[in-house]
């Protein structure tokens, strides 16, 4: 049974001002040092960086300048005992990146992409991380006929490429998420992400990075999304949220939705020990748009102790029982005894 102690990471987009597609802000816009201090304050480890998070207005800085940031906030970082997990280029706000970034029809928005990619790279390096997380947001359709699915991903295995050959000791995490902003992904399912991973010119360093909700979306199950990458080593990192249903994107706290789903997660991460791979667990969450600005950190906080109950489950499951009931074929005996067990029983 794993012991292991887990390494909690967040986003400062996780602390947002409550903004959705039908209403302006609702709270007032909350710093990084503050974003770094609740951080600090939930006893987390790591921050999760968008190129720009790290280095803002990056795209008016020399790649000289974009590296002198860089270091600064590492050092900032350090000060708090806090690493960078990871950096990930932000192609889907940038008018350059309208149609996409790698997948784009105009041939300067691919190379705008690779070059913002490579300032990632520049700035993952110099915070220490070696880890480039990519979401390929706009890398897709909203109609179909817009692009050709052969040449798409032709063109993903290129970028990715060319990122590889930018470090040779960085590594890259596919974030696949089926659809939003667009209407249908290219890159959709982990499946996809590690065949194309699987594809490029060096497959050891290309990963993946699962969010329990787009997993939903994809319509399939977090838990054998996560089993899938990790019997194949390549379970890099997690965003950990749920999601009721076939909707937007929703970002809820961890459990909120399908606490069994939870647990499921939580089981296969135990079952391999992944806490001892160094691998951060990531809160992919939002705050509802109905919080209060004083209270609106709550949902990262419950996520991580909704997490570490879910530990305690899967570490006092009754497991001989469980083995059991499965030699003898009697799933519904075990239906009951996973849910006696989470109801506390
Ligand atoms: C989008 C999403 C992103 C990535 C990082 O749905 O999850 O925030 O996690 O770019
Ligand atoms: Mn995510």
């Amino acid at each position: 049974m794993a012991e292991s102690q887990y390494r909690f990471s967040v986003g400062p987009w996780n602390i947002g001002r409550g903004a959705d597609p039908f209403g302006p802000p609702v709270r007032p816009a909350v710093s990084f040092d503050e974003v770094l201090a609740v951080a600090v304050d939930l006893g987390f480890d790591g921050i999760q960086f968008h190129d720009d998070d790290a280095v803002p207005d990056l795209e008016n800085l020399s790649p000289a300048q974009i590296v002198q940031q860089a270091e600064a906030m590492k050092r900032k970082l350090a000060d708090l005992n806090m690493v960078a997990e990871f950096v990930a280029p932000r192609l889907w706000e940038h008018p350059s990146g309208i149609d996409g970034g790698y997948t784009s029809n105009d041939p300067a928005g691919r190379k705008w992409a690779i070059e913002r990619s490579k300032r990632a790279v520049d700035v993952a390096r110099a915070m220490g991380t070696d880890l480039i997380v990519l979401w390929p947001a706009r890398e897709g359709t909203g109609v179909r006929e817009s692009k050709c699915p052969i040449d798409a991903s032709r063109k993903m295995i290129e970028a990715v490429n060319a990122i590889l050959a930018a470090d040779p000791r960085i590594r890259i995490a596919i974030e696949p998420k089926p659809n939003e902003p667009v209407d249908t992904a290219f890159i959709p399912t982990i499946g996809h992400a590690l065949a194309l991973g699987s594809r490029c010119a060096d497959p050891a360093r290309v990963g993946v990075l699962i969010e329990s909700a787009h997993a939903i979306l994809a319509g399939l199950d977090p838990s054998d999304e996560m089993g899938f990458a990790l019997a194949a080593g390549k379970l890099w990192s997690v965003h950990l949220n749920d999601q009721n249903g076939l909707k937007y994107d929703q970002d809820k706290v961890f459990g909120a939705a399908n606490l069994r789903g939870a647990f499921d997660q939580v089981r296969v991460l135990e079952s391999v020990d992944y806490a001892a791979t160094g691998a951060f667990v990531g809160f992919d969450v939002k705050a509802q748009r109905t919080q209060k600005a004083e209270q609106a950190t709550a949902h990262l906080a419950t996520s991580q102790a909704v997490f570490l109950r879910l530990v305690e489950k899967v570490r006092t499951f009754p497991v001989n029982t469980a083995d059991e009931m499965i030699a003898n074929r009697d799933y519904e005996a075990l239906e009951r005894l996973v849910l006696e067990h989470l109801l506390g029983g």
